[in-house]
């Protein structure tokens, strides 16, 4: 006997940012949407033959507000109801999206189930919002399954008609509605009259028999050091030197390079003798980091910089969050460092 699937379940959680506003009807002032009401407002939720539950975070924030404490609820509430639902969705202002999607793709180990961030440019209460497709693609990719398993059980973001890995994606417009980029991986899935899933180009899934754990601390003390030619010497000593300094992410030229000075390797060095770990990435948007590739990125090499590859800063930050997080001996964390955990860079 043919049996009919049964529709999948979501959870969709609102944590804040633009896509929550609604304008009040008398005042003409944004307020927020009650997303409880989902189907009252977009009735053609229903045709997706998904069902639909909605947790709101207390309180909801804009992004640029979001913290680690905020990652640490969010991972616990998710692991909370990880067996109740088939896949969730995260709606969360677009400001600091990409890092707090990038730190879920690391803090929620062997996740076998789609986790969909997306938000709007536009609130989700005004007529020409990008909210309202944005919302209802999320939810239809985060319920799709194929033979019975999840088309993509990974951490991924949605926006304006492209699905990205989370941990590649970058925010590059404050105006554009495609405000996402992911500079150095293909789409997941372009959305067009259909959804076209990219299906080689998502993460397999690893330990699947295996439950879902999450990262219970992150770790303090990173830094981020962009270089621009005739950077004082005085502030990245400085910084360097900060007491509680574990890690620093390097945005440096090109593939990888920087200044061949004395002053700034030694300095360089003399930090990462302390055992704080230097990661380098490129401040490009596209491309990756090879540091043997010139002088400028090899003496980076020889003194102990970890190569970030193709790296976001996004990614890097949390990354190393994360990692450090973990409190594990020095070889296991350098060895975490050096190679992708959740395809956040390609060797
Ligand atoms: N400031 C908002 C936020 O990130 C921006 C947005 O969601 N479009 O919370």
């Amino acid at each position: 006997m043919l049996t009919q699937p049964r529709n999948s379940s979501i959870l969709v959680v609102y944590t804040g940012g633009t896509i929550g506003m609604k304008t009040d009807e008398t005042t003409g002032a944004l307020v927020p949407f009650d997303f409880t009401g989902i189907y009252d407002e977009f009735p053609s939720l229903k045709r997706l033959n998904i069902d639909i539950d909605v947790r709101t975070m207390d309180p909801v924030i804009d992004s640029s507000n979001v913290a680690p404490a905020n990652w640490l609820a969010l991972a616990r509430l998710i692991r909370d109801n990880y067996a109740r639902y088939d896949g969730f969705v995260v709606l969360h202002g677009t400001d600091t999206m990409s890092y707090t999607a990038s730190a879920m793709s690391f803090m929620l180990e062997n996740l076998a189930k789609p986790v969909v961030f997306t938000g709007s440019q536009i609130p989700i209460g005004v007529l020409r919002t990008d909210g309202r497709e944005n919302l209802i693609t999320a939810i239809e990719i985060a319920g799709a399954r194929r033979d019975g398993r999840p088309v993509v059980p990974e951490v991924s973001l949605y926006f304006q008609n492209r699905l990205f890995r989370a941990n590649r994606t970058t925010k590059r417009s404050a105006e554009a509605l495609n405000a996402f980029r992911s500079y150095n991986y293909p789409p997941l899935a372009e959305v067009g009259v259909n959804i076209a899933y990219n299906l080689p180009a998502v993460l397999p899934v690893a330990g699947r028999e295996e439950e879902l754990r999450i990262a219970t601390r992150l770790s303090d003390g990173i830094g981020v050091v962009k270089l621009f030619p005739g950077l004082d010497e005085r502030i990245l000593r400085t910084v360097l030197r900060t007491e509680g300094l574990r890690a620093v992410v390097l945005e440096t030229f090109g593939s990888g390079n920087a200044p061949t000075s004395a002053s700034f390797l030694g300095l360089l060095g003399e930090t990462i003798a302390r055992g704080v770990h230097v990661l380098n990435i490129t401040q490009c948007g596209g491309g990756t980091v090879s540091m043997e590739r010139y002088e400028t990125g090899l003496r980076l090499q020889e003194i102990g910089v970890l190569c970030g590859y193709d790296m976001t800063t996004e990614a890097a930050v949390t990354k190393l969050m994360y990692v450090l997080g973990l409190g594990l001996p020095e070889r296991e964390t350098e060895m975490l460092l050096r190679r992708p955990l959740k395809g956040e860079f390609t060797v």
